[in-house]
């Protein structure tokens, strides 16, 4: 797809904020730092329209992007942030949930788990949270540029093996931010799904 124009729209904590023009959402979730900013920013060929960060979970917002003024991006950051205060915590899963329970203009939800290690127990929370959600899920593995050809390989067998003992079956694309790996593939996905 040929990105002419991705704008920031705005931070949204509660659902009144959440865009009325009905236009489809592909949303990006996964644990803090695991890359779902820089991984935008890759996508869409910008170094930092979507703002990254060394340190996690700062923001508790779900960002909308437009694209081309067709389609959102959601960058859904901080999932199971630790350091948050559990109020706070659980006010926010509260929201995500039902965002991604609910939402009926979402279309994709690319989860995204760093390549390095097997998925956590917050991926995994992740993973049972999508089970009975009734929208297309992709799992893409983040930072391969950190992994050799082969350890990408097993990452990918790894995480398939993860949801298989789930019973959940996922199309699981490998990516880096920093090489561009796997772009046209997960915009492949992502113009099939919209
Ligand atoms: N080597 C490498 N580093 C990456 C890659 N993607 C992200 N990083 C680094 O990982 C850190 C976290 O990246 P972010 O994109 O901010 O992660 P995030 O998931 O948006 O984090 P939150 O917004 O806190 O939820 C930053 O220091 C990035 O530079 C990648 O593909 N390769
Ligand atoms: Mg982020």
């Amino acid at each position: 797809m040929l990105i002419h124009d991705a704008r920031f729209i705005r931070s949204v904590a509660r659902h009144e904020d959440m865009p009325t023009d009905r236009l489809p959402e592909v949303t990006f979730v996964g644990r803090s730092n695991v890359g779902k900013s820089s991984l935008i920013n890759m996508l869409l060929g910008r170094k930092k329209l979507a703002l990254t960060s060394s340190t996690p979970g700062k923001t508790q917002l779900l960002n909308y992007y437009l694209i081309n003024d067709q389609f959102y991006l959601v960058d859904v950051p901080g999932f199971g942030y630790a350091k948050a205060a559990r109020t706070e915590r659980n006010k926010w899963s509260k929201l995500v949930k039902s965002y991604l329970a609910s939402r009926t203009t979402l279309r994709v939800i690319f989860q995204l788990i760093d390549s390095r290690h097997p998925p956590t127990s917050k991926d995994v929370e992740i993973f049972n949270l999508l089970r009975g959600v009734d929208v297309p899920h992709v799992i893409l593995l983040t930072k391969c540029d950190k992994l050799s050809g082969n350890s990408r390989l097993k990452a990918v067998k790894m995480t398939n093996e993860s949801l298989g003992e789930l019973g959940m079956e996922r199309i699981v694309i490998p990516t880096s931010a920093k090489t561009a790996l796997g772009k046209d593939k997960v915009w492949e996905w992502l113009e099939t799904f919209i």
